[in-house]
């Protein structure tokens, strides 16, 4: 098993000192370094054996290192990596046609990092706004939830709440609101009171706030409310998407379409919809804006666009990815395995009382701990969790997300449900 942290092996402690010397600052990490990836674990510098219970934010969904996928990388990276969109490439329409029939779209418009997806998206809605909608000239709205995680650039940051987000980094963007999430009667009052809304962006469960699932009905009411108003329902499932939640997408909330075309029913389908991470499953930065042509062709050739987006590399990566999540049942092993999951943490919760709150659905859950939000417990219980072989990471304080590679299987699951439990008695 792991060393505890107090005997961090003086291998580790090299690569973090090198990392402190010649790297920004920007991160407080788990004080492991990884060398090795394979399904649902991780190895470190030490050769000790994690479980990995963060899966890089969801991006490694399909497990790393997926051998379907890897393949699919070195075969396009030896042949044709990158032209730029100065000229086509034979693989960008093959996967625009594969995503936009998987998720029921007439459009997609490839990015890299799921930052760029949400620019875009606000672009979007604008240029929406002034074109089809008839808002004046600069006067567009662009609305948000609260306790969002949207991205870090300055524009995005400009719709968080999160002052470790946006401390020192004004000034912000203009023309962004916010409500409080799962309020739909805050949304029917912003948007009754004033037309210049172009788009509500919002994620089906709010994963950085804490895993936050909202209400039931919440997302269909959403495409109803903003239906009702002519504003644009953008779905951040950049986080949520592609089957972490026991659906390929997290807005099918009641899905009983199978996994391999998305029914997107009609009554909760977003206007524009947002992938990244697990899109490639991990091994490089994709993302994806799905649109109809109402919005996605209001924007003209010379005004929008990126290096990289729709690279071949990045297609041949994505389309992988996703049959791989088609053909092993991700979905559905996420749904079942979340279930077995979040039973066995409700269990650990009646038998300790660390854990006041077990939520979540798929394999993106999280447990609140019995503490304060400035409180260390949760870091130190993580930090148990790694002596004992499982890694995850607070969010917010006091909650830890629990979300693991969606081909983990039961077996695995029961092994660190014991290692969740067996950290938390240590603080009992
Ligand atoms: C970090 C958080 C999660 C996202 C949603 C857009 C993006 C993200 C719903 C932007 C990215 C990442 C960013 C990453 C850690 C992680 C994160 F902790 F920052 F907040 F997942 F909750 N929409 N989330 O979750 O995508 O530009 O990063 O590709 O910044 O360390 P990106």
């Amino acid at each position: 098993m792991a060393t505890s942290t107090s005997e961090q092996s003086a291998k580790t402690q090299s690569y973090i000192d090198k990392e402190h010397k010649f790297g920004a600052h920007n991160y407080h990490p788990v004080p492991v370094v990884i060398d090795r990836g394979e399904g649902v674990f991780v190895w470190d510098v030490d050769g000790h054996k994690y479980f990995d219970f963060l899966s890089a934010y969801s991006a490694v969904n399909q497990g790393h290192c997926h051998p379907r996928i890897i393949k699919a990388m070195t075969k396009q990276a030896s042949k044709l990596t990158l032209t730029s969109r100065a000229f086509h490439n034979d693989l960008l329409g093959e996967c625009e046609e594969f995503m936009a029939n998987l998720f029921g779209f007439d459009k997609v418009l490839m990015m890299n990092s799921g930052v760029e997806a949400v620019e875009t998206a606000m672009k979007l809605a604008r240029k929406w706004a002034y074109k089809i909608k008839g808002v004046e000239k600069d006067q567009a709205r662009l609305l948000f939830a609260r306790n969002n995680f949207h991205g870090r650039t300055l524009s995005v940051v400009s719709a968080s709440n999160d002052t470790a987000a946006r401390q020192g980094f004004g000034p912000f963007m203009p023309g962004i609101d916010t409500i409080p999430y799962d309020d739909l009667n805050a949304l029917e009052e912003i948007l009754q009171n004033d037309p210049n809304y172009a788009a509500f962006f919002v994620e089906p469960i709010q994963g950085e706030a804490g895993v936050v699932v909202p209400a039931e009905n919440y997302l269909a009411e959403v495409a109803r409310i903003c239906r009702k108003y002519n504003v644009l329902f953008v779905a951040d499932e950049i986080q949520t998407g592609i089957a972490r939640t026991g659906t390929l997408l997290a807005t099918c909330q009641n899905c009983t379409c199978n996994a391999d075309k998305c029914c997107q029913q009609k009554d909760i389908k977003p206007d524009i919809l947002l992938l990244g991470k697990a899109l490639s499953g991990g091994v490089m930065p994709v993302s994806a804006v799905l649109a109809n042509d109402e919005v996605m062709l209001t924007i003209k050739p010379g005004e929008h666009g990126s290096t990289f987006g729709g690279n071949p590399l990045a297609c041949a990566v994505a389309m992988e990815a996703l049959k791989v999540v088609i053909d092993e049942n991700l979905t559905d092993n996420a749904m079942r395995m979340g279930q077995l999951f979040r039973e066995g943490l409700s269990a650990i919760a009646s038998r300790n009382k660390l854990i006041t709150t077990v939520r979540g659905k798929g394999l993106l859950n999280a447990i609140v701990i019995d503490s304060e939000e400035d409180s260390y417990l949760a870091w130190n219980i993580c930090m148990e969790f790694k002596d004992n072989g499982l890694l995850a990471k607070p969010t917010h304080g006091n909650k830890i997300r629990l979300a693991p590679p969606l081909v983990i299987n039961e077996q695995q699951i029961i092994m660190a449900l014991n290692i969740i439990e067996k950290s938390l008695n240590a603080f009992l």
